[in-house]
């Protein structure tokens, strides 16, 4: 069995009550074998970063640690997705759960199924803004302090949404 290792899991949604998606997914993260939710950034919505035209988005992060190797977490990742409905249909197109695998303690992995980091991380304020709110001093490997990735892009416009984790931790 591996170690536990800490691992950031990006999520987001745009249809069928954003919201809920992304509660409910923080819910079975925290139920995933071998692994237990040590953190949870607030809810933020935002208009969609790239890709066609489409409703906001709401996005947080997530801090798991983990025994699960990477390939396994992601499998537990996208069977998650699979539960809410997910469509792979089109590419940046609307959906209703991503789980996106962020970082795996501080290792680099490129794999046909999997980069970590996660390829474009440093461009997206869906993604830093939240994970700052939960691991501020962070070094993301390959990138630098991920205090410094969000200054380098500058407006963020981003609402939060909630308070972040209430008494459950979720
Ligand atoms: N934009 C925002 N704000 N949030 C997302 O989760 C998101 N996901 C995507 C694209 C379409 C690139 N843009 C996004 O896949």
């Amino acid at each position: 069995m591996s170690p536990a290792v800490e691992a950031f899991i990006g999520l987001g949604s745009n249809l069928e009550r954003p919201v809920e998606q992304v509660r409910a997914a923080l819910l079975e993260l925290a139920r995933l074998p071998r692994s237990r939710l040590l953190r949870r950034s607030p809810l933020y919505r935002s208009a969609p970063q790239g890709g066609p035209a489409q409703p906001d988005f709401v996005n947080a992060v997530a801090l798991l640690e983990t025994g699960l190797d990477p390939l396994p977490l992601l499998d537990a990742l996208q069977a998650i997705e699979q539960r809410h409905g997910r469509v792979r249909a089109e590419r940046w197109g609307p959906r209703t759960l991503d789980l996106d695998l962020l970082l795996y303690g501080d290792r680099t992995i490129d794999d046909e199924r999997l980069r970590v980091p996660h390829a474009r991380l440093h461009e997206r304020a869906f993604v830093l803004v939240p994970l700052h709110d939960i691991a501020p001093d962070l070094v993301l490997p390959g990138l630098g302090p991920v205090d410094l990735c969000l200054s380098r892009l500058g407006d963020t416009p981003l609402q939060a949404i909630d308070e972040g984790p209430g008494r459950a931790g979720i």
